[in-house]
């Protein structure tokens, strides 16, 4: 393999959608204008659409399906949340690879992997994370924040997730306090945060993000069927993962640096717009505790208030809701 790949595909996903000329790439990066064919060719042989014009050059006219350091690099360009990532065809859970990946690097991060075997949910639950069907990440943050102010991030990261999600799709993108996003009823993203801190506060929030992107419903495991969905399944059309993680990307950083900066009540009535858990009687799971009730606010913390069947009031931070 051409040590120049990583470097020519950054190159062609920058052009896009001009042609670079061979000359130009041999140029940028001091090498042949040989070494630059053989490796575009080599890169046409693994499946990359690239177009090639005698005298103008070559055009990368698709992004790929599967992640490739050198699109990402291109793509990462445009951003300053992510200062490192790492992109892996198949990892247990990106959760984990990232809590290894912070041990000794204390940059902001994005971990990506076209599979996880053993994706994570909440309370060890199963996360299905079928091969390139999904994006399936964690991302690294380094908050300087006291830890009274976590109990809103959540809240900011879903309206982000939310709104990208909603740039692909006409059905209304819904959010699930405190930690799902649904579509017409059905699960489309789950997300976690875990916080790893010493005693002077800190020092990471590792933020676990699984979508479903282009999952017909056979790519669910069957007991999932009736209760997952995915984007492809309501925009009409595959997703390129790319693009979504670009679009995706470009909102969390928005609202992140909007949760460092404001509080809550700045999106409280875009999020309670977005959410459907109002009117309702549902299942909360809190612990040991299990209850029905009604939602009847979200307060500027962002806890929920519920009123259970027998009017007793419950505020919590996390729990897990049934419909
Ligand atoms: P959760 O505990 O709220 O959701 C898990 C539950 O959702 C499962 O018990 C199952 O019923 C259902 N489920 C499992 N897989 C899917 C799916 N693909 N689509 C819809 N429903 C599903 C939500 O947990 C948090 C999930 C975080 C996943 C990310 S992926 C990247 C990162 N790595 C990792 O191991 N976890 C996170």
């Amino acid at each position: 393999m051409s040590k120049y790949r990583d470097q020519i595909l950054e190159l062609l996903t920058d052009g896009r959608p001009n042609y670079i000329s061979g000359q130009t790439i041999a140029e940028k990066l001091n090498i042949s204008r040989m070494t630059v064919k053989k490796t575009v060719d080599q890169l046409k042989a693994d499946g990359f659409s690239i177009d090639s014009i005698h005298n103008k050059g070559h055009q990368l006219n698709a992004l790929p399906e599967a992640w490739h350091t050198g699109v990402l690099t291109s793509i990462f360009k445009h951003q300053s949340l992510i200062e490192h990532f790492q992109a892996y065809p198949t990892v247990d859970s990106t959760q984990q690879v990232a809590k290894k990946a912070i041990l000794n690097d204390d940059r902001t991060m994005l971990i990506l992997s076209d599979e996880q075997t053993a994706g994570k949910g909440r309370f060890k639950r199963v996360w299905q994370s079928s091969k390139g069907k999904g994006l399936w990440m964690s991302l690294v943050l380094r908050p300087d924040i006291p830890f009274s102010m976590l109990t809103t991030f959540n809240l900011f990261m879903s309206l982000a997730i939310s709104e990208a999600i909603q740039s692909f799709v006409t059905a209304k993108v819904e959010i699930k306090w405190p930690n799902d996003i649904y579509i017409e009823g059905q699960k489309v993203c789950g997300f976690l945060t875990e916080m790893v801190a010493n005693a002077d506060g800190i020092e990471a929030v590792i933020c676990g993000i699984g979508i479903n992107l282009n999952h017909n419903v056979d790519d669910f495991e069957e007991a999932l069927h009736e209760t997952a969905t995915s984007v492809k399944m309501h925009a009409g059309k595959n997703v390129n993962r790319y693009a979504f993680l670009e679009q995706l990307i470009q909102r969390i950083e928005q609202r992140y640096t909007q949760f460092l900066t404001e509080p809550f009540t700045t999106i409280k009535d875009e999020y309670v717009e977005r959410s459907n858990i109002w009117n309702k009687q549902l299942r909360f799971t809190e612990g040991q505790q299990q209850f029905y009730g009604k939602v009847v606010e979200i307060d500027d913390q962002g806890f929920l208030h519920v009123v259970d069947r027998n009017g007793d009031f419950h505020r919590l931070m996390s729990a897990d809701i049934e419909f």
